[in-house]
């Protein structure tokens, strides 16, 4: 066996291109974060071989001593099914959650994704809500998203709104709604504090004029939040561009009936009177 064919790895590189051939992946856009399972570390042990400590630019404690497989800093996720060694790396966090190094990958040298610190804090976030559950943090330049960063107001809201509106699965997909970041230097600290907060409360996070972010349980859960947001910015483009007002959508009291139906809760805040 060859460490890309353990199960985890195999999934990871199936997402990684099912988003390059949804053209969300340009050249090295976007990145991919897997907190791996001990008994998945145990499976590929024998692969392992720790490099040097660097430090991860965040402290991230509440991750200490874990193992995450992540795309690579300047990498195509268009070569990670071709190339894993070369394009994606296993790195293991020390005990204060300060410093990480490489264990596996980056055949040719490299670092971990740019935005390594927004993976971590993100991680943290859903790794201590969801009990351990949550394990997959994805960042895609999705196109209909991004343009819509330029229309509509940066605001949770209107963003949570107008989604829900465009495709009846939304609301049960992401109840909770989804969060809005402006425009930022991407790749910092700080970024990634704006977003973990978001992460508190939402499952998917917009970095306006660039992408966005979303937490999952496993690939298919975090994938298919990805494109049920992004298919959904899709028709409003759609819509938008054939007129600038909709005939007719979903009604506040029609998403009412929706959560009883579905046993979802939807925040009264996303539910206003236009
Ligand atoms: O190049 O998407 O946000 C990777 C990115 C940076
Ligand atoms: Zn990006």
């Amino acid at each position: 066996m060859e460490f890309w064919e353990a199960g985890f790895v195999k999934g990871f590189m199936r997402m990684a291109n099912d988003g390059w051939e949804q053209g969300w992946h340009e050249r090295n856009g976007g990145n991919l974060s897997y907190r791996v399972k001990s008994e998945e570390v145990d499976e590929v042990r024998k692969y392992l071989e720790p490099r040097e400590w660097q430090p991860i630019g965040t402290s991230v404690p509440g991750l200490a001593g874990e193992y995450f497989l992540v795309t690579g800093s300047g990498k195509f996720f268009r070569n990670v099914i071709t190339c894993p060694a070369e394009s994606i790396c296993m790195i293991e966090l020390d005990d204060k959650g300060e410093n990480y190094r490489i264990v596996w990958g980056m055949k040719d040298g490299g670092r971990p994704t740019s935005e390594l610190p927004s993976h971590l804090m993100n991680h943290e976030v859903k790794k201590n809500k969801t009990d351990g559950r949550y394990r997959v943090i994805y960042h895609a330049h999705t196109t209909n998203v991004i343009a819509l960063t330029f229309v509509l107001p940066l605001e949770d809201q209107v963003f949570t709104r107008e989604l829900w509106e465009m495709a009846t699965e939304c609301p049960v997909v992401f109840p909770e709604g989804i969060g809005v970041v402006p425009w930022m230097v991407p790749g910092g600290r700080e970024i990634a504090v704006e977003t973990s907060r978001l992460m508190e409360k939402y499952d998917l996070a917009i970095w306006a004029h660039h992408g966005m972010f979303a937490a999952g349980e496993d690939f298919d859960l975090t994938f298919g939040l990805m494109h049920t947001a992004e298919k959904s910015a899709e028709i409003l483009v759609k819509v938008l561009s054939m007129q600038q007002t909709k005939a007719q959508t979903i009604q506040p009291d029609q998403f009412r009936e929706l959560a009883k139906d579905f046993k979802v809760t939807l925040p009264e805040k996303f539910l206003y009177e236009k």
